[in-house]
């Protein structure tokens, strides 16, 4: 199938071809790129809700959850996991795939899990094409689980709307490490494992961060959650649902519409920009002579990096054919 045929059958509600099409972005193929040119018009009716956090703090759990909420509440749901390509997460695909087994059996659900690629691609990139896949392919509600690790964690933040941070009791040096600059990329805060020791500090201690936080017309809730025995689930459905509103309201759809869409599109340049340096300098065998030099202390760091942008500028130049 080419890119209008895929197009025309996930927009119909074909599943094959929304899992085709999601490995072709997955791919960065020529026919991922065109879907999603085509695809990108159709998009825009979905809830789209990211859900970061560091490693273990319930992320899977929680989509589990909010998916059957969602579910409950008559909508379909699309889920992206987002997995770093490490020993660990293939365990933690393993057991997401038990903890959302029922979900699997339900026709109003559709998961796919998806490996970031490394230190090459963006997860910008893949999450947020298959975001709008799903989006286009008509699900009410598209959920992004990603293991928030540094970047990543800002990264998935502009590919969806709504991003909702796990934190846990108990992981206060976590929170109070937590740049006040992640609180400005959540809209919503969860104290996930709150049947733990510690909770009411650990919400203390966020609320704290959102007090010297840069916010802008929403102010974050904080919410207490037990996601493994579905407790405060509602409530963080309906915190969703009121930041969608917000983020749709005729008073702030459009300088929310110009945040995210801003923040797409850098965070997507930054990610080509990245992988086009990295493919230059390993072409060009330009890198290894670098590393040699600063590995001998003949040159620094700060200045071999601009000589590798320097030398990238040149071959962009004269092949004039710089296709991100
Ligand atoms: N006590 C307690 N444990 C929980 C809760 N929610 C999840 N867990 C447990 O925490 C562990 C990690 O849960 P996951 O949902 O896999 O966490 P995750 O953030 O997706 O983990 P990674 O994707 O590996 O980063 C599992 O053993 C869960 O059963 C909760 O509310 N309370
Ligand atoms: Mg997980």
């Amino acid at each position: 199938m080419d890119a209008s045929e895929l197009v025309e059958a996930l927009v119909a509600g074909n599943r094959r071809a929304l899992a085709r099409s999601i490995t072709h972005v997955e791919a960065d193929s020529a026919i991922g790129r065109e879907v999603l040119r085509q695809v990108y018009p159709r998009t825009g009716r979905a809830q789209t809700v990211g859900i970061t956090g560091s490693a273990g703090a319930g992320k899977s759990t929680l989509v589990g959850a909010l998916a059957r909420e969602q579910r409950k509440r008559g909508r379909t749901v699309g889920i992206v996991a987002v997995d770093p390509s490490s020993p660990f997460s293939h365990g933690a695909i393993l057991g997401d795939r038990i903890r959302m087994q029922d979900l699997t059996g339900d026709p109003g659900v559709f998961l796919r899990s998806m490996a970031s690629r490394g230190n090459l691609g963006g997860l910008s990139e893949t999450a947020t094409g298959a975001i709008d896949l799903m989006d286009a392919a008509g699900f009410d509600v598209v959920l992004v689980e990603t293991v928030g690790a540094g970047q990543d964690e800002v990264e998935v933040a502009t590919a969806a709307q709504t991003t909702v941070l796990v934190a846990n009791p108990g992981g206060g040096d976590e929170i109070q490490s937590m740049k006040a600059g992640l609180m400005e990329v959540a809209q919503i805060m969860v104290v996930n494992k709150a049947d733990l020791a510690g909770a009411d500090t650990a919400v203390a201690q966020l609320r704290a961060l959102l007090a010297i936080a840069n916010l802008q017309s929403w102010t974050p809730p904080i919410l207490k959650a037990v996601a493994r025995a579905n407790e405060g689930i509602e409530e963080i459905v309906d915190a969703i649902d009121l930041h969608q509103a917000h983020v749709r309201s005729a008073e702030h759809a459009d300088a929310e519409r110009q945040r995210h869409v801003r923040g797409q599109i850098i965070d997507l340049a930054r990610a080509a920009l990245h992988r086009e340096a990295l493919e230059a300098a390993e072409r060009s065998g330009s890198l290894q002579a670098l590393v040699d030099s600063v590995a001998a202390r003949e040159r620094d760091p700060r200045s071999a990096a601009l000589e590798l942008l320097d030398g990238l500028r040149r071959s962009w130049a004269s092949s004039n054919d710089f296709d991100a």
